[in-house]
């Protein structure tokens, strides 16, 4: 019985980050902190999604550069290539391949719906291609090929589950039992980190005014900087309140790096100002990430070790995902070779 349990499949975990910039602490704490966490107990596979981030007009060398660097900051965010899978999306094909015949089983209406192609539309209003709007679909193929059980992201991304639920439960109505119906992981705390110059919108890599996000690679006094900018209010009482997005926000980033409660904060700084709880954020957000930027460092002059990991990574990927994808081909009806 004991030997049995042992040998039990480990659920499996899946979730993947856009090459779209330096991780920024929205990302760390909605995702890829997470990531780390979960090694142990489940079977892992995390990628970079370098096809993704083609919705958007990206420079060529640019985005080459980002993406090997963005493979490095997983690493150096604590994905361990021994323990889980880790890859670049465009190394593996069956990810475009699955994508182009799940799009098929996605409606234009659903895609209508999702908040973030009206957001990036909105914000690219020359440049809304249909890879924006199908975006969804290339995302139910990264999932689904895996099976996983489970797709840790931040709450931007739930949305994108649903809808990735909802094709592959309408796919197995269809054909019989092909996919896993995965179910989205969104941690308690730092699900949707805000940014720090408009705490109504989320944290994004890609804002165009830098004092909106922290990086993980962001120096220590430029961490304390940014913070003691941050957006609040007229208000003076560190509390979390409705109405008070800029302070609840902090609030929530140092409860994510502290672990300590809402409580426990305002009872810390009660009497307190808004610039010593802001540099007592700023601080405990450095020491966090002093670590990852030392690591990333260190494997940026390894260049070699870089590319045997993500080759390897692609190498395992492609013999997993080529066991889905032929048999979803089988059953759409396409003549095997
Ligand atoms: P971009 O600005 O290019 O859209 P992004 O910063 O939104 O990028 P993604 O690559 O889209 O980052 O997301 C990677 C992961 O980080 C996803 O799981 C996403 O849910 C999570 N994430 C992104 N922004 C935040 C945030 N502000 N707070 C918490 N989690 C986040
Ligand atoms: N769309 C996600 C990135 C992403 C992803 C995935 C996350 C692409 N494919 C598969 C989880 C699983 C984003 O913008 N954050």
């Amino acid at each position: 019985m004991e030997e049995r349990e042992k040998t039990e499949r480990k659920k499996i975990i899946l979730s993947g980050i856009q090459p779209t910039g330096v991780f920024t602490l929205g990302n760390y704490i909605g995702a890829v902190r997470n990531w780390g966490r979960m090694q142990e107990e489940f079977q892992c596979a995390y990628f970079i999604a370098d096809l993704h981030a083609l919705t958007v007009r990206q420079e060529p060398a640019a985005l080459r550069k980002q993406t090997l660097e963005a493979f490095a900051l997983l690493l150096a965010c604590g994905i361990d290539p021994q323990k889980s899978l880790v890859f670049i999306q465009s190394h593996v094909h069956t990810h475009s391949e699955l994508s182009w015949i799940l799009s098929c089983y996605t409606q234009f209406g659903e895609l209508s719906r999702m908040t973030q192609f009206k957001d990036k539309s909105a914000k690219h209003t020359d440049n809304v291609n249909a890879g924006l709007f199908t975006y969804p679909a290339l995302m139910a193929a990264d999932i689904l090929l895996y099976q996983p059980d489970f797709v840790p992201v931040g709450a931007d991304q739930k949305q994108h589950l649903e809808l990735t639920r909802d094709v592959a439960i309408r796919f197995n109505n269809l054909y019989g039992n092909v996919f896993t119906i995965p179910e989205a992981y969104i941690p308690k705390t730092g699900a949707r980190v805000m940014s720090l110059q408009d705490p109504t919108r989320k944290m994004s890599k890609s804002d165009t005014n830098i004092n909106a996000f922290v990086t993980v690679l962001d120096e220590p006094g430029v961490i304390v900087k940014k913070f003691k900018r941050a957006v609040t209010d007229s208000d003076t009482e560190i509390c979390y309140r409705e109405g008070k997005d800029g302070i609840n926000n902090l609030m929530s980033i140092y409860s994510a790096v502290t672990g300590l409660s809402y409580e426990q904060i305002e009872h810390d700084f009660s009497g307190k100002g808004y610039g010593d709880f802001k540099t007592a954020v700023g601080e405990a957000v450095a020491e966090t990430l002093r670590p990852i930027r030392e690591n990333f460092a260190r494997l940026m002059q390894d260049k070699t070790y870089l590319e045997d990991m993500y080759r390897k990574g692609a190498e395992t990927a492609s013999l997993i995902s080529s066991r889905t994808l032929a048999k979803v081909k089988k059953k759409v009806g396409l003549l095997s070779k």
